[in-house]
């Protein structure tokens, strides 16, 4: 029996990806270093509905088992483990055949594995998958970025298995090899950014505003049914209500520790945005806020030595305070999102890939960790003008947030006066603040830049370069442009 698509790499994802293939009707052939995973994977297959997929444990059997040109989809560890992977495999393959790396690897990896595999004619291709475990399993965000070629032989496949919103599949072609992982690292970055944001409120509501855990859960609930409404927001609510599975009193989550654990593609989104000269205050506060999370040591030894702020914490009315904390959250997810659909901009125009922002905003409505309702109107706000210079500009946005800064500055103030740290949500508040003003104090870090180095300036009233002698010790030597 010739089977239509290899699924090479069977934890979590893989094996659950597996399932979602054979369950759209793909004969799926499975293969895995350690076999009792191909065994796992056979039994769930005809535990679930008899799926028609065959499990390998000699990698050469699963290559020959696949029709020509073969599909093979690898989910293994990133890194070292998909170049061994990649090595092993392609030894059976033939030119025409396609490799597809599903997982969340640093874009530069699959550029180096594409040159490698295209003397042999082997296609390659980057595929971001969201959506963890149920998401591989039911629908998930596809992310694929391939060879001339390579969408063509996946498309049928990935239309079917992924998430399918009311505007179609929740996949697209996005482009060359790496910018299917590039949007996948952005897509995290983000999902980094809303999870600190929500948190940030929790934390606003909670210390301000006195909710109780009954009280979260009912607001984070009443939210999903707003502009707020997300993956991420509903399962906050659920999270609120879940007691602890260990016998305590009260709620599970307060028993968690307050340290967050990642795997790195935050840090790469924000490595990739300084390395694009593109801001994104909101995704590195999230970041930042990870990195101070795992010092909890340090922070219980400093909490006995520095002093929060010593005035009384202002009272606030809790419903008027509910109310300006939702709208503070849903201005700063715009800043975030405005500044993940920049960063994926300045890279398309700097690696030659002409990424539809539109369809990144689609492919996120379902599947994934960060599908959200506003995901639709980011997506019209890029089909109508694909030049937006940035997602605040856009009209709906605009008005949306020029509506709510009133409610986004008590919010950020009282946090302030309070001594509550909210960094992702005041940082987008600055990067809105700095982004709406049409001058900005740069001036003086330009002639502070020209002072100790000579590193001139432009005027606001006349063209030209200029450097002057800032002391008087030293002559004005006029415009640079004019002497050279
Ligand atoms: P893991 O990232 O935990 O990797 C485990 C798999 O890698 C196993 O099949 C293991 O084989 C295989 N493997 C390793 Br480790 N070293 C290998 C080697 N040298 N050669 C061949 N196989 C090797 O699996 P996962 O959590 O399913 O994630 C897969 C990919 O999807 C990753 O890139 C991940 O970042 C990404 N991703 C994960 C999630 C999630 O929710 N888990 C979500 C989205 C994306 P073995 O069984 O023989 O040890």
């Amino acid at each position: 029996m010739s089977c239509d698509v290899g699924l090479y790499g069977l934890a979590v994802m893989g094996q659950n990806f597996a399932l979602n293939m054979a369950e759209h009707g793909f004969t799926v052939a499975v293969c895995n270093r350690s076999p009792g995973k191909v065994d796992d994977t056979v039994e769930r297959a005809k535990g679930e509905g008899n799926l028609p997929l065959l499990g390998f444990k000699d990698p050469k059997d699963f290559v020959q088992a696949l029709k020509r040109p073969r599909r093979i989809v690898i989910l293994v560890q990133a890194g070292k483990p998909v170049d061994d992977t990649i090595a092993h495999l392609s030894g059976f393959l033939e030119a025409g055949d396609l490799i597809v790396d599903g997982g969340n690897e640093w874009f530069p990896n699959s550029q180096r594995r594409a040159e490698l595999l295209r003397p042999k004619g082997i296609l390659f291709m980057g595929m971001g998958i969201s959506g963890g475990e149920e998401g591989a399993r039911k629908g998930p965000s596809l992310m694929p970025g391939g060879e001339p070629g390579a969408y063509e032989l996946m498309e049928p496949i990935i239309t079917k298995c992924a998430a399918q919103v009311d505007d179609g599949p929740c996949t697209f072609n996005i482009g060359p090899v790496g910018s299917g992982n590039y949007v996948k690292m952005v897509h995290n970055g983000i999902e980094y950014g809303d999870m600190q944001m929500i948190a940030e409120t929790y934390d606003l509501l909670k210390q301000l505003g006195g909710l109780t855990n009954a009280e979260l859960a009912t607001t984070f609930t009443s939210w999903n049914e707003t502009e707020l409404a997300s993956f991420l927001i509903e399962i906050t609510g659920i999270i609120f209500t879940k007691a602890d599975d260990q016998g305590a009193p009260g709620e599970l989550v307060d028993y968690i520790l307050d340290k967050t654990g990642m795997k790195g593609t935050g840090r790469w989104t924000i490595q990739e945005a300084a390395e694009r000269n593109s801001p994104a205050c909101v995704m590195a506060a999230a970041l930042d806020a990870r990195y101070i999370s795992a010092r909890k040591d340090e922070r219980v030894a400093a909490e006995a030595i520095l002093k929060g702020p010593t005035d009384p914490t202002p009272a606030v009315d809790k419903a008027a305070f509910v109310a300006d904390v939702r709208a503070a959250l849903f201005c700063s997810k715009v800043v975030s999102y405005a500044q993940g659909m920049n960063l994926i901009r300045s890279a398309g125009q700097e690696l030659g890939w002409p990424i539809d922002l539109a369809e990144c905003a689609r492919i996120w409505k379902g599947g994934c960790i960060i599908r959200a309702a506003f995901l639709d109107d980011i997506k019209k706000a890029f089909q109508q003008n694909p030049a937006l210079p940035n997602l605040l500009v856009d009209p709906y946005f605009s008005s949306m947030l020029n509506s709510r800064t009133a409610a986004w500055r008590r919010v950020v103030q009282l946090a302030v006066v309070s001594g509550i740290a909210a960094p992702a949500i005041s940082a987008a508040l600055a990067y809105f603040d700095s982004y709406r003003r049409g001058s900005l104090p740069a001036n003086l870090t330009q002639a502070q830049r020209d002072f100790f180095g000579g590193h001139s300036y432009q005027r606001t009233d006349r063209d030209g370069v200029f450097h002057c002698e800032w002391t008087s010790a030293h002559k004005a030597i006029g415009n640079i442009a004019e002497r050279t």
